[in-house]
């Protein structure tokens, strides 16, 4: 199947500047020849364009750089929807995770059950009134249900995802009222806890299982879910998080299941990276995923 890359320069989405050159680390990281020795044809169409805001964007809400955002998230889901429109696979590169907005807009119209595995140190599960930073990649996750600022759902329209879908992986820093609505939700929820406990495998196979039902399914990869000493090069690093080899049996095992649809790879920060880590670190996971076997 063909592959399209879109890159995203996008770091507005929270406080750290830098992830905004998470497209180019991950291209120079050698993205594209990877998957290509890998025989896939693959196009790299290039970077959404962000605005660059000049002044201090005068914020009407506890939501930080809500237009910008809005902005590229409007312009991520048409081109997101013309990849999947054409028969091709989207491949996303980040940014900070405010664009896994754009992306799940631009795909969940194409399927009836979109499934998402959201590997991740944190749920992104906040909404406007809930974040205690105001920082939206705090929130991709509920804006896709439909819950938050309606500037940012009526993305989805009559698209959201619906709760039975998701599944999370490596979590392990929620908000309260990420927790509490985690608690009253049919979200899937496998944290650090559950992955020491079953194993990743088991961990794969049960979430897999759980979105079998689906006709596709969307994987959004957080550099952080990863532990922060395989994936330094993240604005929000917290201790105790999935290995380097867990995540590539992760990613492994989605590839033998041939049912990843698209995927985008977040928050690389190149500033805060050790020469260009986390980035390798990305470009290796997509090795993985896309089929690159040790023998
Ligand atoms: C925090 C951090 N829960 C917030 N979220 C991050 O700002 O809402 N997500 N870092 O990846
Ligand atoms: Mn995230
Ligand atoms: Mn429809
Ligand atoms: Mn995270």
């Amino acid at each position: 199947k063909a592959i399209s890359i879109v890159g995203v320069p996008m770091d507005l989405g929270q406080s750290r500047r830098g992830v905004d050159m998470g497209p180019s680390a991950i291209r120079y990281a050698g993205a594209v020849e990877r998957i290509e020795n890998l025989s896939y044809a693959i196009e790299d169409c290039g970077d959404i364009l962000i605005e660059r805001p000049t002044e201090k964007e005068a914020s009407p809400s506890n939501l930080k750089h809500l237009h910008t955002v809005v902005n590229a998230s409007l312009a991520l889901k048409r081109t997101v929807s013309e990849i999947v429109e054409n028969g091709k696979f989207p491949l996303v590169f980040g940014g900070d995770h405010s664009i896994a907005i754009g992306s799940l807009a631009g795909i969940t119209p194409h399927y009836e059950q979109l499934g998402v595995i959201w590997y991740d140190a944190h749920g992104d599960l906040n909404t406007e009134e809930t974040s205690p930073s105001g920082n939206i990649h705090g929130m991709p996750l509920s804006v896709a249900l439909g819950r938050g600022n309606k500037q940012l759902t009526e993305l989805f329209q009559d698209h959201p995802l619906k709760e039975e879908n998701i599944v999370l992986i490596g979590v392990r820093a929620l908000d309260e009222a990420e927790k509490e609505f985690i608690r009253t939700s049919n979200i899937t929820v496998f944290t650090m806890h559950e992955v020491d406990r079953l194993g990743m495998t088991e961990v794969m196979s049960r979430s897999l299982k759980h979105l079998e039902h689906c006709d596709g399914i969307h994987l959004s990869l957080d550099l952080d879910g990863l532990d922060p000493l395989d994936a330094p090069g993240v604005g929000t690093p917290v201790v105790g998080g999935l290995s380097y080899r867990e995540s590539h049996l992760a990613m492994e095992m989605l590839h033998e299941s041939k049912r990843i649809t698209s995927c985008e790879f977040v928050e690389v920060n190149p500033i805060l990276d050790e020469k260009n880590k986390t980035a390798e670190a990305a470009v290796a996971l997509m090795g993985s995923l896309f089929g690159e076997k040790l023998k």
